[in-house]
């Protein structure tokens, strides 16, 4: 993973776009976003070959503007895709598991706890998400908020450890987040109901 790939990582599935969503994410590829992570969840969610094919469109989008291309959770749709990395959960198939099968690839882990977190460092974690910091809309079955309190603490312990901020992130508080420690944000609303998408990533962006 490059320095600067998570400083504007956005998060989409054909259920959080009220627009056209390949044309939600070449909006968002052409505004500049570094990263792109697949994550098709909720109601109406697209599944088997249909998610497949979606997927393989977004891949080859991502491909075109040189941008990382993650899938969330489906690790055999990762590997079937030969994806840029993968992106999971607690709960999701172990780490040492997923860091032998994506060898050389992005491995992205989220954390709510300090044990968590040595977990995935341990396990060889490209990069941990920490959220939700904010209230969001967009995730159902998300924590409570943790403000910036666990992020701030996780820096403090690996000074160096790439870390991403999730959960309610705007371009309004997108400061504040970096200023407690972390290499970039994760956005899925702030960008997908964007009305001038290369704004809202500039906006998101100041600091690289
Ligand atoms: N994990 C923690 S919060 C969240 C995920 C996937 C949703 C983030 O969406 P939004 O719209 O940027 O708050
Ligand atoms: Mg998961």
């Amino acid at each position: 993973m490059k320095r600067n790939d998570l400083a504007c990582y956005f998060i989409m599935g054909t259920p959080n776009c009220i627009e056209e969503p390949l044309h939600v994410l070449e909006d968002a590829l052409k505004a500049g976003i570094t990263i792109f992570q697949l994550r098709e969840k909720g109601e109406g969610a697209l599944t088997g070959k249909v998610l497949e094919q979606f997927a393989r469109q977004c891949q080859g989008m991502c491909k075109r503007y040189n941008v990382p291309f993650i899938v969330n959770d489906d690790v055999e749709l990762a590997l079937k895709l030969k994806a840029d990395g993968v992106h999971v959960g607690q709960d999701d198939v172990t780490l040492t598991h997923i860091r032998e099968k994506f060898k050389g690839r992005i491995v992205g882990v989220s954390v709510h706890t300090v044990e968590e977190l040595e977990q995935a460092v341990r396990g060889g974690a490209d990069y941990v998400g920490i959220g939700p910091i904010y209230e969001t809309q967009s995730k159902s079955d998300a924590k409570a908020p943790a403000g910036l309190t666990f992020l701030r603490i996780a820096r403090s312990l690996y000074r160096d450890f790439p870390l991403v901020a999730i959960g309610g992130i705007t371009t309004k508080n997108t400061h504040e987040t970096l200023e407690a420690g972390a290499n970039g944000i994760a956005v899925i609303s702030e960008i997908c109901q964007s009305q001038n998408r290369y704004e809202t990533v500039r906006a998101c962006k100041v600091h690289i």
